[in-house]
């Protein structure tokens, strides 16, 4: 077990446990407290409160904050979808390069779920790109209620060069990140074992990149209890009477 395993992991034959394993990479046993703590965190009221454009248009940092980032059709408004349980909470695109703001949901006022817009869309005006770009390294790079960003990659391609940047902006900015492959409902288990596999040895050399990969698909609903888990890890508890109580990191 790898230091990143939460301490008091119950080694017991539970068929949750085993099912949640293999839904992180390299598989694990999952506390199964925080799975229940997060389930219960992702049943809860999530709110749009505000889509910001501008880094003037940004809301305050309240709440300490997950941001979803990843290349345009990636599936980040699908999963942030998929883990709130709801189907169009963030908008679902078929055509690349829509979302063109970051999105901000409040979940029961204890953790901020951030929809970054997406990269790499070569097709979307180039001075519109220039502002996307700026805005998400302004966000990135000062937001001090960050404590994780998601970077999605399709399971089907593996990180690629367009995803170079961003990982170098959050080294660089001392900014944790994690590994989300997405739509492994398009992939044999075999496939996607070599694709984490070769994720993770990428990551090595990232300074600020966590070792653990999660493995999802918005569609089928895969890896979105452990995700919910490792998230709810964030969230303050109880939900703070003023705003601006954030909390610690859990490691
Ligand atoms: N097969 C499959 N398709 C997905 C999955 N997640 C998202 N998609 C599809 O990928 C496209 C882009 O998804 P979207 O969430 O809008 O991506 P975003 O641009 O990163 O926000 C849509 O057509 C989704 O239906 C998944 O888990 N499996
Ligand atoms: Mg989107």
């Amino acid at each position: 077990m790898d230091d990143n395993a939460p301490r008091g992991c119950r080694l017991t034959a539970a068929n949750a446990m085993t099912e949640v394993s293999a839904e992180i990479f390299p598989p694990r046993a999952v506390d199964l407290d925080l799975v229940e703590v997060g389930r219960r965190l992702f049943s809860r009221e999530a709110r749009f409160i505000a889509g910001a454009s501008t880094a003037a248009a940004l809301p305050g940092d309240t709440l300490p904050e997950i941001a979803f980032a990843g290349r345009s059709n990636v599936g980040k408004s699908s999963l942030v979808n998929a883990l709130t349980g709801r189907r169009t909470l963030a908008r679902i695109s078929n055509t690349p390069g829509r979302t063109r703001q970051i999105n901000f949901f409040d979940l029961d006022e204890r953790l901020m779920l951030v929809d970054l817009p997406g990269y790499g869309y070569a097709e979307a005006p180039k001075i519109e790109m220039r502002r996307w770009t700026a805005l998400l390294s302004r966000y990135l790079q000062t937001r001090a209620a960050l404590r994780r960003v998601c970077l999605l990659i399709d399971s089907r391609h593996g990180i690629k060069a367009v995803d170079h940047p961003l990982m170098l902006l959050l080294d660089d900015a001392g900014v944790s990140y994690q590994i989300v492959l997405t739509k492994t409902d398009k992939l044999e288990a075999g496939e996607l074992a070599l694709t984490a596999e070769r994720t993770r040895g990428e990551m090595a050399a990232h300074a600020a990149a966590h070792p653990e990969i999660h493995l999802t698909s918005a569609l089928k609903r895969r890896g979105i209890i452990a995700l919910r888990a490792m998230l709810s890890g964030f969230a303050v508890f109880p939900a703070p009477a003023s705003a601006v109580a954030v909390a610690e990191p859990p490691r």
